[in-house]
């Protein structure tokens, strides 16, 4: 009987005791490096992750019976946010709850029989881990990759702490629930921007290697925008400002101007008596409120009383200030068509302003390109070429220029929280800001986590240091990073020789292992982490620690596994833990489970009764391969066996000719399995022990990278062997006694038919124009060709 516990535990000590899962460090070897992405350590592992790891390890294993040198590490992504919640929710010290996760998640993983390299394993917040990252920051500061500049954050003013855009729910504070307000602080930022183009450039390399959707989510994300900023003047105020617009051709169309409520020309307002104090207030209010909560929100404006003066007819037009422009975009400036774009028009239906029509359309707003109208001598040309002239125009005038934005923004990193790589910098009244010249800067263990404040910024000694310049009395800094800080380069990490972990962040092996062949991970992190990974792959480049530009060849995204037609979460209830169904069926059967229940890519709904099936399907095969009889299986004189023995031979290799397909190209694991099915169903007609033996031999062979325990299991029980070589296609399974053939005329399939192998051409011409005699009727035959076991093609006039 079929003891899945038993072979479970067995094959996972032997695998561990003989260390087979370690890369070589024999170079000369074609190399994979498969990853799955790394965890965070919220406490036990849950059906995404099976999912997750089951497909990497397939891929893993399944490289490896090719003889591939084959890298398929696991790390922990271990600082961030949950460890401090826990802390302060149940006074367990972060460290402690997220090092006891990680041994008990580590412990669960290792159950399932995935074959991660035990060497390599590593946890972000690792004292080592921390040292080298701090240095790649601080290459990056010196190299000018890295700045601070004041940026708006998250306040509540009640706890005094810096809120998390999660941590703001519905505007207020998600622990006492006080309206949170923005508040300037000065941050740390990377310049991801230096980098939008060649972001954008190298997209290209990536096609049809990672989803296609991805790839556009990542344009969108870096959003390059071609157009035009021109200068405007104020009638009121000795001052003017800039707009940028993708629609010069629109220009005439201009009715109003819309400010973001940063903008410097609102500021100066604030100082007038231009509008009133009920006015102000309510631009007050705008200010404070965060861009994500500005636009969830209706939109919202407040006229200035001031007109600013439309550069080609000049007219004064009316400006006001708006919630749904974006400081940071452009110059935090609109010029206002609200004919011909959504917001605009919106906004000036809802505060009654002109509406002026310059594209010929039929309704309003219309938003495509089309021909001018009411636009002066532009009018009649089209939209592009109405852009190129009136853009000329404006800088022969010297208004204005054609400019290049991108939606992408710098990278803010700093968190002011303690569960985090420590930014290792020291502000000195004299000397300003100085890189930490001992590193690892490390996070104290004895502070108090209340939610209020930031731990490290109360800390008793943190904080106090002295200037290593100027000696005098100085402090260090007390923002830790942002966690896709050290989710932006453990790949590279991993790719170096653990023996080296010690003295370099990367080493020179990482260019043998780098890149990423496969990399598989949740939809959920197609933009940001892999964006801030593809620019670390490049910045790392340019410092010198790498040689490739892209750090993830291939890429897929898993779909998520739901239960009831929901996402299985925690707040829902509807979550099945992992280790259950480990106990009661092992880990095989989840394995074969999530890989058999859909593609991986698609979403998977959890079916109870699925899962038995698999489980059943293992039994089946266990039982089924301990009564085999059996023998060699080298010479198998294929013409001379019976009907059954030849379909189940044919079975079992068509299912090896997939299996190539499937592991390197579409992933679709349940059409493997079910092909080892139908090849199982079909062993049970043989007869002949040769071919059962090498049926069995196969199927084993090709199931162990999705069921590895049993697969080993059985392949030692029966061939007393790994069974971890390549078998061999061989084609005589394919050619049968008969041959199905297409008969074409004038290259239209029009119908099939079934002679003996051994019919001669002539045969079979005849045969063909027997079948196709309806299609030939009074029509001139022109050529007949035979295509070998293929078709009979037929030319007529
Ligand atoms: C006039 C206009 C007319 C516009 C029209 C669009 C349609 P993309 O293409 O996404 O880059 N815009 C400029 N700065 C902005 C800001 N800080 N916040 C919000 N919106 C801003 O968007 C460029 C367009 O977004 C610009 O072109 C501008 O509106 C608006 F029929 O100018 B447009
Ligand atoms: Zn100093």
């Amino acid at each position: 009987m079929y003891n899945a516990k038993e072979i479970e535990s067995k094959w996972q000590k032997i695998w561990e005791d003989g260390s087979f899962y370690e890369p070589s460090d024999d170079f000369s070897k074609e190399k994979k490096y498969i990853l799955s992405m790394f965890p965070y350590p919220s406490g036990r592992i849950h059906m995404g992750h099976v999912r997750n790891y089951a497909i990497g390890d397939a891929l893993a294993r399944y490289y490896r019976k090719k003889g591939f040198n084959v890298l398929h590490p696991l790390g922990f992504d271990s600082f961030g946010m949950p460890a401090e919640n826990a802390a302060i929710k149940h006074s367990i010290h972060p460290r402690k709850w997220t090092y006891e996760n990680i041994d008990y998640m580590k412990k669960e993983l290792y159950s399932l029989g995935f074959s991660f390299s035990k060497k390599r394993l590593l946890a972000t917040s690792d004292a080592i881990y921390t040292k080298f990252e701090q240095e790649i920051f601080s290459k990056m500061y010196e190299a000018g990759l890295i700045y601070t500049k004041k940026a708006q954050v998250n306040w509540c003013e009640h706890d005094k702490t810096v809120l998390a855009n999660e941590q703001v729910e519905d505007g207020k504070c998600w622990r006492c629930g006080n309206e949170v307000v923005q508040k300037s602080m000065d941050g740390y930022y990377v310049k991801i921007t230096q980098y939008a183009q060649e972001l954008l450039d190298s997209l290209e390399e990536l096609k049809d290697k990672w989803p296609s959707q991805v790839l556009t989510m990542q344009e969108n994300w870096i959003g390059k925008s071609k157009g035009c900023e021109f200068k405007v003047k104020i009638k009121e105020l000795d001052k003017e400002f800039s707009v940028f617009t993708t629609r010069a051709d629109t220009i005439f169309g201009l009715s109003y101007f819309a400010l973001a409520p940063e903008n410097d020309i609102v500021k100066e307002v604030l100082n007038t008596n231009l509008i009133d104090e009920k006015a102000k207030e309510e631009i007050i209010k705008l200010q404070n409120q965060s861009t994500r909560t500005r636009q969830q929100s209706e939109k919202i404006g407040i006229n200035l009383n001031i007109h600013a003066i439309h550069p080609l007819t000049n007219e004064p037009l009316p400006v006001w200030v708006a919630n749904f422009v974006l400081a940071d975009y452009g110059s935090g400036a609109v010029m206002a068509v609200p004919a011909h774009d959504e917001r605009d028009y919106e906004f000036a239906s809802k505060y009654n302003l002109n509406i002026k029509k310059v594209i010929e359309c039929e309704n309003l707003p219309f938003t495509n390109d089309g021909i001018l109208i009411n636009s002066n001598e532009f009018n009649g040309l089209n939209s592009s070429k109405a852009r190129d002239e009136i853009i000329s125009l404006l800088s022969k005038k010297n208004i204005g220029k054609e400019v290049i934005n991108y939606k992408l923004r710098d990278w803010g990193i700093s968190r002011q929280r303690y569960w985090g790589a420590p930014i290792p910098i020291i502000n000195c009244k004299n000397c300003g800001k100085l890189l930490e010249k001992q590193l690892p800067v490390l996070l104290p263990d004895d502070v108090s986590i209340t939610g209020e404040g930031n731990p490290l910024e109360k800390h008793h000694s943190f904080k106090k240091c002295k200037c290593p310049k100027c000696n005098a009395d100085a402090s260090r800094e007390t923002d830790t990073m942002d966690t896709f800080f050290q989710s932006s380069w453990y790949f590279a990490r991993f790719a170096s020789n653990p023996l080296n972990w010690d003295k370099c962040a990367i080493d020179k092996e990482a260019n043998y292992w780098m890149n990423v062949d496969e990399y598989i991970g949740g939809i959920e992190h197609a933009i940001l982490h892999l964006l801030y990974a593809r620019f670390f792959q490049k910045a790392l480049r340019d410092l010198g620690y790498l040689k490739y530009d892209e750090p993830f060849a291939k890429l897929l995204t898993q779909g998520m596994v739901l239960k009831d037609g929901s996402k299985m979460s925690k707040s829902k209830g509807n979550i099945v833990d992992p280790d259950e169904i480990i106990s009661k069926y092992g880990a095989d059967t989840a394995r074969l489970f999530i890989l058999f229940a859909a593609p991986p890519q698609k979403e998977l709904e959890w079916n109870d009764s699925a899962l038995e099936g698999a489980f059943r399907f293992i039994n089946r095969l266990y039982d089924r391969a301990l009564t085999l009889n059996v023998c060699s299986f080298d010479d198998i004189n294929h013409s001379a066996l019976a009907k059954e023995d030849k379909y189940a031979r044919l079975k079992v290799y068509e299912a090896l000719k997939k299996a190539d397909d499937v592991f390197t190209k579409t992933y679709a694991f349940n059409t493997i399995i079910a092909a080892c099915m139908e090849a199982l169903n079909a062993l049970n007609n043989a007869k002949d022990n040769k071919v059962l033996s090498e049926g069995f031999a196969i199927i084993l062979n090709i199931l162990e990278p999705i069921i590895p325990h049993v697969c080993s299991e059985l392949s030692k029980e029966l061939f007393d062997c790994a069974n971890n070589k390549n078998y061999e296609i061989k084609e005589e399974v394919f050619i049968s006694d008969e041959l199905k053939l297409g008969v074409s005329i004038n290259g239209k399939n029009r119908a099939e038919f079934i002679v003996a192998a051994s019919a001669t051409e002539e045969e079979i011409i005849a045969k063909a124009k027997e079948v196709g005699a309806k299609w030939l009727e009074q029509k001139q035959i022109v050529k007949e060709i035979y295509v070998l076991n293929k078709l009979v093609n037929i030319v007529v006039k």
